[in-house]
């Protein structure tokens, strides 16, 4: 940068916005491609791809640098998205539409024989997260750079992203997903900014110039984490936000003694030790796994985030440690990186030389945590030992933590050893583990659920005891998904139509979607005929997909009843199953009354080392194979397996959809993000009193929604004497599925391979009460029906899904945490 001669201060460089129109794309691409990358026309598309990105990357340059310099100015107050997962996705079509350059863009591709949809197909999706909670860390921060909230994401650069799914004999078989192969033309390394990470090793005792007994760390093995960031854009407002993935590398000095020493095996071997930690995401999502690896993939990330805030905070020339938390806050999504609580004390501490009580004011006034799971198999602990080995300062610090967090139980419940016992960061037994949980509500001044009623079981149920604690700790955020994505994005049909009528400012501000509920009402016949043509032409984009890749024809005259998530028995995959079972056992019995015809979509990865999971993959796809080709059905019923389904799967099957399922065993899933996304979309939800479902029926009226089943209170009252034989017995129906399971129609050349979902939904133990529900889904799926055949008053419910959806935008959310969490002005480039 050059220096002002005079004062000395550095001054930035002054650098033009880059013109946008069709020509000046036009030949920014063909410069990438061929003086860059070195290739030429009618060169393979992984390449048109990528010179296309580096000329839009170039574009959301300025405006990127320009939102850092001014999110960084002396006393602005930053929010720091901490999360393992961040599920964008792909990047090109979300940057062309909020720099408004989608048309121009296209003209100049069609210069070189190019239609933009290639090559946007050619982008891999990143698919660095699971499932709801990585794609809501990476709905998140597109709101917040449309809302120009000075937030920053952390996360990890996977090598490899959730892995692909192939479907072999109905079987799921998982592929390495190599997104980074062709590199990421998206991203910038930022070497300079590298941090060192510890592990192993042992703390020691010492005295400080002062005389003070302090502790460092020692004889440690660490690692380097590199940053790569990746430009965030904000919707048409000139606001580029940075989401920085840390890579994990080899120190020099860890080659350099090793092979010193002769050891060049060793040398190796520890090298790549160290970059193994941002080699591959957990494929799980919904159960702890207690490796190793994983622990470290926390702290790296734990560790070298906070190290960077810090660094970016010291920059400015503060050193005054007590105003730390007056500018920086941490939302923790889920326990996965709560061992920053530890680390940040061990920062402030045993490298800036802080007291306890000081280090501990500022520790708690900074961080924020987020759950987003009830299942208590999903609650992460660790092992003592493994943390013992891996971590040996960081566990000591929590030894403290929670000797005096224990200290303040006892005082308030003097003699309660039950209670102490039970909200030990440390839980006892033959086993000892950290409770990472717990770690994270006394380390943090906000603790949020992720729906209503979650956040409501929070505080009744799991954390009670620390909701009596600390009441004030305690709220809810709904969650919510970005309509830029979501619908402008995927449903372009259904975004002109709406402008047509209310303008184009609901994009950037959801709650003016209300404004089309007038034309719900009756009268609106061009409207009404307008939106099922968007409705028809999304569905043939959907066939098509299907067509492709499951080899299944879907009429799109049909009803479209789709269920995409991933694959988990709370979930309820098998009660549709069951349900599509039963419509198939109705054609061949000839009770066609009140039919319609329908095609029925499931899609979802299951955790690698999830049988049942994967049971239920293979079941479904039996079930469709036999369904599809036989004669008797003729078309009347089809059901899909999508395999791979993913973001970019979504963009295509949300705006396609009528019917969103949603029939997680009520209280089980905390809130539901896919559910948003169909609504948007003009689907109509049928579904359980669980999660964010309550607040969509809630917003679009109990008589445009297909509400079924138990309530939690319900489910958790029939547990006791839970007899699901006596449903069996009740109902001639459900007993005809079971049985044409069981006699191995569906897997004629694999005898018994069914039985182990039979056994589990007929068992008295099964937590998921699939039986108990069946009769309340299939009467509330004829009901859909019913309400199918009035192509009027499906319309009608379609527009004000719609119509009624503002409020899941994650703009709402966005502006609730930094209303009541984070507390940041919104900054202007
Ligand atoms: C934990 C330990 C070791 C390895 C992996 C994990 C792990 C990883 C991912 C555990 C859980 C997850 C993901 C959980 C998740 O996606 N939860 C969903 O979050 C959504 C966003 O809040 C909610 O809408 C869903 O209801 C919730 O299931």
């Amino acid at each position: 940068m050059p220096r002002n001669p005079r004062t000395g201060a550095y001054q930035p460089f002054k650098l033009k916005p880059l013109p946008n129109d069709a020509h000046a794309i036009g030949s920014d691409f063909q410069r990438y491609l061929s003086y860059y990358l070195g290739r030429f026309q009618g060169c393979s598309p992984p390449y048109t791809y990528e010179a296309l990105a580096y000329t839009l990357r170039d574009r959301l340059m300025v405006d990127w640098r320009n939102t850092w310099n001014a999110q960084l100015e002396p006393g602005n107050r930053r929010a720091y998205y901490m999360s393992l997962e961040f599920l964008i996705g792909r990047a090109m079509g979300n940057h062309l539409l909020n720099l408004g350059i989608k048309n121009e863009t296209d003209q100049a591709m069609l210069e070189f024989s190019q239609t933009l949809e290639e090559v946007m197909e050619q982008e891999p999706d990143a698919g660095l997260g699971n499932g709801g909670l990585g794609r809501l860390a990476a709905c998140f921060m597109d709101s917040c750079a449309s809302l120009k909230l000075p937030v920053m994401g952390y996360g990890i650069r996977y090598e490899y992203g959730m892995f692909r799914q192939h479907i072999d004999n109905g079987y799921q078989v998982e592929e390495p997903d190599h997104w980074l192969r062709e590199g990421n033309p998206w991203e910038i390394e930022r070497v300079e900014y590298s941090q060192r990470v510890h592990f192993g090793g042992r703390s020691e005792a010492y005295h400080d110039a002062l005389g003070n007994t302090r502790i460092r760390w020692v004889d440690t093995q660490d690692v380097l984490a590199i940053p790569f960031d990746m430009p965030i854009s904000g919707y048409r407002n000139q606001t580029v936000n940075t989401l920085r993935l840390w890579k994990a590398a080899a120190t020099d000095e860890f080659n350099l003694n090793e092979f010193n020493a002769g050891s060049y095996i060793e040398a190796v071997r520890a090298k790549n030790e160290a970059e193994h930690i941002s080699m591959v995401l957990y494929p799980n999502d919904s159960s702890e796994n207690g490796k190793e690896l994983r622990l470290r993939q926390q702290y790296f990330l734990a560790s070298a985030s906070l190290h960077d805030a810090v660094r970016i905070w010291e920059r400015n020339g503060e050193n005054d440690y007590r105003k730390f938390a007056d500018e920086n806050v941490f939302q923790m999504n889920d326990t996965h990186p709560t061992i920053a609580v530890a680390e940040l004390m061990r920062i402030l501490i045993d490298e800036k030389g802080m007291m306890w009580d000081a280090a501990w004011v500022i520790t708690q006034r900074c961080m924020a945590y987020t759950n987003h799971t009830l299942l208590p198999e999903a609650l992460e602990k660790w092992p003592l030992g493994l943390f013992e080995r891996l971590l040996p300062r960081l566990l000591e610090i929590i030894y403290e933590i929670n000797a005096r967090f224990l200290r303040q139980v006892s005082l308030k419940w003097p003699g309660d050893i039950e209670r102490q016992k039970r909200m030990s960061i440390i839980e006892e037994g033959e086993q000892r583990y950290v409770r990472m949980a717990w770690l994270a509500i006394v380390g943090s001044f906000s603790v949020n659920g992720v729906a209503a009623l979650h956040s409501q079981l929070l505080r009744d149920g799991l954390f009670h005891d620390f909701y009596q604690l600390w009441p004030e700790k305690f709220n809810n955020k709904t969650n919510g998904v970005t309509p830029r994505r979501w619908v402008a994005h995927a449903n372009p049909g259904m975004t002109a139509l709406i402008s047509t009528k209310i303008g184009d400012g609901w994009i950037g501000d959801l709650s003016q979607l209300a404004q089309l509920k007038p034309y719900a009402e009756g009268g609106q016949t061009d409207f009404y005929a307008d939106w099922r043509a968007v409705k028809l032409a999304n569905k043939q984009r959907l066939a098509a997909l299907v067509k492709a890749d499951c080899g299944v024809d879907f009429n799109p005259a049909a009803l479209f009843d789709v269920q995409v998530k991933r694959i988990h028995e709370y979930k309820r995959q098998l009660l549709n199953i069951l349900h599509v079972i039963h419509l198939y056992l109705r054609i061949k019995n000839g009770r066609m009354d009140n039919w319609v015809d329908r095609c029925v979509l499931i899609g979802g990865k299951a955790a690698p080392g999830y049988a049942m999971a994967k049971r239920i993959i293979k079941l479904a796809n039996s079930v469709a194979a036999v369904v599809n080709n036989d004669p008797d059905v003729a078309g009347r019923l089809k059901l899909a397996f999508l395999p791979n389904y993913r973001v970019s799967s979504m963009e295509i099957i949300a705006p396609a959809t009528d019917v969103s399922e949603q029939i997680s065993t009520a209280g089980k899933e905390a809130s539901g993000t896919g559910n948003m996304k169909f609504m948007m979309n003009g689907a109509v939800t049928i579904g359980t009193y669980d999660g964010a479902n309550i607040e969509i029926m809630d917003a679009v009226g109990e008589e445009n929604f297909f509400l079924f089943g138990l309530r939690t209170a319900e489910v958790d009252k029939l547990h006791k004497h839970y007899q699901p034989w006596q449903y069996v017995e009740q109902d001639s129906d459900l007993r005809e599925v079971l049985e044409l399971i069981r006699s191995g129609h569906f897997n004629p050349c694999e005898p018994y391979i069914f039985d182990m979902i039979t056994d589990a939904i007929q068992s008295p133990h099964d937590p998921w009460m699939t039986l108990a529900d069946f009769r309340a889904y299939v009467d509330a799926q004829d009901r859909v029906a019913t309400a199918w055949q009035d192509t009027d008053g499906w319309t009608r419910m379609s527009i004000l899904n719609t119509a009624s959806s503002g409020f899941f935008s994650t703009d709402r959310t966005m502006l609730e945490y930094n209303r009541e969490i984070w507390k940041l002005k919104p900054i202007s480039s």
